[in-house]
């Protein structure tokens, strides 16, 4: 069988396709970009959180988030280690995050102001990651498919935490709620532009979509995020920012309003509040480190040799 009609057969039976499997050019090309970018975000994702480490307000909270903070680095991983199977190296894909030639996500420029930032976080854009990253379960290329399995299980714990927070903050004072207001009003509308530009404006939905690579386009993702947050918002006692959100009993689905994709375009462009400062902490964080990754080579070099010597 010729190699594309294979790929083609194993796509068209749902199956995996593997690193050593043919794979067309711009399949993996698609991938790499996808995967890197995804763990571009994981890790840029560990500062807005990260800043409130020293700040937490008790230490059971404290412990919560570092834990949280810690799966993000360990998301990040095992995505540079399946962006790897692809032949890409993984100093390569950091210096394109490094110098801007590959995107994070928009979310992670906008800062965390107050505590309940932390808690809107792991509810909205945990909630939104989880929404958008459950059917790339099921994606065509296994090592991406399989990562995605734990990443998402982490992801539900973190959405929980971040839930079980807000209701501590719902049921407490007055300038508690107040503070949790100010947050979802701040993180809900960048929260709707994780899924991307509208499907009308999606470059490569089509491709990826064929390649079952996305099983979903953005928006029907888009949409299903905001149906279940709705009733949750309810449950908290906020009301979500939007004067056109609404329930619609013909389409079975909340209408909502239009989104600035002006504003998603500058924050995309390096235009956003906190792009600057998240790269340089990033490139800082990263030279400084330079000699614990020296020290890990050395050390592999040395348990190989002593392998070899045995
Ligand atoms: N931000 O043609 P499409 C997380 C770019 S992880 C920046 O629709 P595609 C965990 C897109 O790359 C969050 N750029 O693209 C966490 C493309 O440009 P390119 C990240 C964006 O790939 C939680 C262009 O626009 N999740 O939250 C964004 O088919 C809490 C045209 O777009 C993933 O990466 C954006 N929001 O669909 C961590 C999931 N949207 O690359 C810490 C995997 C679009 O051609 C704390 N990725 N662009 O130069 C995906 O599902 C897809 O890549 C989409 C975009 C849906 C993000």
């Amino acid at each position: 069988m010729e190699q594309q009609e294979q790929f083609d057969a194993v796509l068209a039976a749902d199956e995996r396709i593997e690193p050593r499997d043919w794979m067309p050019e711009k399949y993996r090309a698609t991938l790499i970009r996808q995967i890197a970018q995804h763990a571009h975000s994981e890790i840029i994702g560990m500062q807005p959180e990260g800043a409130w480490l020293t700040k937490a307000p008790s230490l059971r909270r404290k412990a919560i988030l570092l834990a949280k903070v810690q799966d993000e680095a360990g998301h990040g991983m095992y995505l540079y280690s399946a962006a790897e199977t692809l032949g890409v190296d993984r100093s390569d894909l950091l210096d394109r995050l490094h110098t801007g030639a590959q995107k994070y996500s928009t979310i992670f420029n906008y800062p965390t102001l107050e505590w309940a930032d932390v808690g809107v976080i792991g509810w909205l854009v945990d909630g939104a990651a989880i929404v958008n990253q459950v059917p790339l379960c099921r994606c065509s290329y296994g090592p991406y498919a399989r990562a995605m399995i734990r990443i998402c299980k982490e992801e539900s714990f973190h959405q929980r935490q971040g839930f079980e927070m807000l209701l501590a903050l719902r049921d407490g004072t007055d300038g508690q709620r107040a503070m949790l207001q100010d947050a979802v009003n701040r993180w809900w509308w960048p929260s709707l532009m994780m899924f991307g530009p509208p499907d009308g404006a999606s470059a490569n939905s089509s491709a990826s979509m064929a390649w079952k690579i996305k099983r979903h386009s953005n928006d029907d993702l888009r949409q299903r995020f905001v149906d279940m947050t709705v009733p949750q918002a309810d449950v908290l006692g906020v009301r979500l920012p939007d004067n056109d959100l609404r329930w619609n009993a013909e389409r079975n689905s909340h209408d909502f309003g239009e989104i600035d994709w002006e504003e998603f375009a500058r924050v995309v462009k390096g235009d956003g509040p906190c792009n600057t400062e998240r790269i340089e902490r990033r490139t800082a964080a990263h030279t400084e480190g330079e000699w614990v990754r020296e020290a890990a080579t050395a050390y592999a070099r040395k348990q190989a040799a002593k392998v070899g010597a045995a």
